[in-house]
């Protein structure tokens, strides 16, 4: 090794200290810190909507301008099987009264648009969310899949962070860092606070280079996104945060410039804390709204699709002021 290489530390030392959540809602716990959100969460993020204004934050599945996806998954390709030209030909089907109509499928990665990803999807020391063992994923989870957290939902107080506009940007760089003090600097300066149990919504804007760059968006991928730091977790682990929203394809730094490990918060936060994450948002639409009208906190609801034993399910969050 020269002296340029730098020795990578593996997640086992990297987070031999850190703090986790595994037993705290039961040995067959399998949504985590979602527990956090109860009913009274529920009722307290309800008193947001108070204009009626409505935001979906998905991505459009199949846009034609292309769909941004982790280094290689490939975008969601949609196939039309029946159509007005089926009925063309002599060996169409025939229905009663001369129904015609149209069906199309996807073949698509679970992670390839806006999503959940389940608290299995991700691990290292051959242990995944609440200590079950990672050969539970092997041909499907049948721990810790995103069906639980589809068949439970995801309701709360919604904050909109955007990181981008506090730094004066139109969007944040590749690589670029932030902290969880920078959250709550971001939140002052908006003029809202992050309180306990908040679901936390991210905006980078980064993917607009997606768009502007095309293939050249991956020459070194990097994304930018919240970096890892014991305090980082702690942060996230004493304020109770169920769920991390943003807009980037994986939520965090992509490689930790401190330490060159690759998406460490989806460990230290997702597979040891419990808290789900959700990639790839649409955020712009809210973000402007939010920056004309002052309110920044909602009513967020998102409902994954229920995919038996998958390590993530597209979703469409809604968020309601
Ligand atoms: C990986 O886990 C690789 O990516 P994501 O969480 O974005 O699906």
């Amino acid at each position: 090794m020269t002296d340029t290489v730098r020795a990578v530390p593996a997640l086992d030392d990297l987070l031999s200290d850190a703090p986790t959540n595994w037993g705290r809602w039961g040995p067959d716990d399998e949504v985590g810190s979602l527990n956090y959100l109860g009913p009274s969460e529920v009722l307290n993020a309800v008193r947001l909507v108070r204009q009626g204004k409505v935001f979906t934050l998905q991505r459009l599945i199949g846009d034609p301008a292309g769909d941004p996806v982790w280094p290689g998954r490939a975008p969601a390709q949609r196939t039309q099987i029946l159509d007005e030209a089926t009925w063309d030909g002599p060996d169409a089907p025939q229905y009663p009264g001369g129904l015609h109509y149209a069906d199309d499928k996807i073949d698509a990665f679970l992670q390839g648009s806006t999503q959940y990803d389940a608290l299995g999807h991700v691990w290292y020391g051959g242990k995944i969310w609440n200590g079950y063992d990672a050969r539970t994923t092997i041909g499907g989870l049948d721990k810790a899949s995103v069906e639980p957290i589809a068949q439970r939902g995801v309701v709360g107080r919604g904050v909109l962070l955007d990181m981008a506009r506090f730094r004066n940007k139109d969007c944040l760089g590749a690589g670029e860092t932030f902290t969880h003090e920078d959250l709550v600097a971001c939140a002052e300066a908006q003029g809202t606070t992050i309180a306990k149990r908040d679901i936390l919504v991210v905006r980078t804007n980064y993917l607009k280079l997606f768009y502007e760059l095309g293939d050249k968006f991956y020459d070194g991928f990097c994304e930018p996104g919240l970096v890892y730091s014991p305090e980082l977790v702690r942060w996230f682990q004493e304020m109770e945060i169920p769920n991390l929203v943003t807009d980037t394809i994986a939520n965090e730094v992509t490689t930790d410039p401190n330490n060159g490990v690759a998406l460490v918060l989806h460990n230290a936060l997702m597979r040891n804390l419990g808290i789900t994450l959700t990639e790839i948002a649409d955020l712009e639409r809210l973000a402007a709204d939010c920056a004309e009208d002052g309110q920044h906190d909602f009513l967020y609801v998102a409902a994954p699709l229920k995919v038996h034993k998958a390590s993530g399910s597209p979703v469409n969050p809604v968020a309601i002021k």
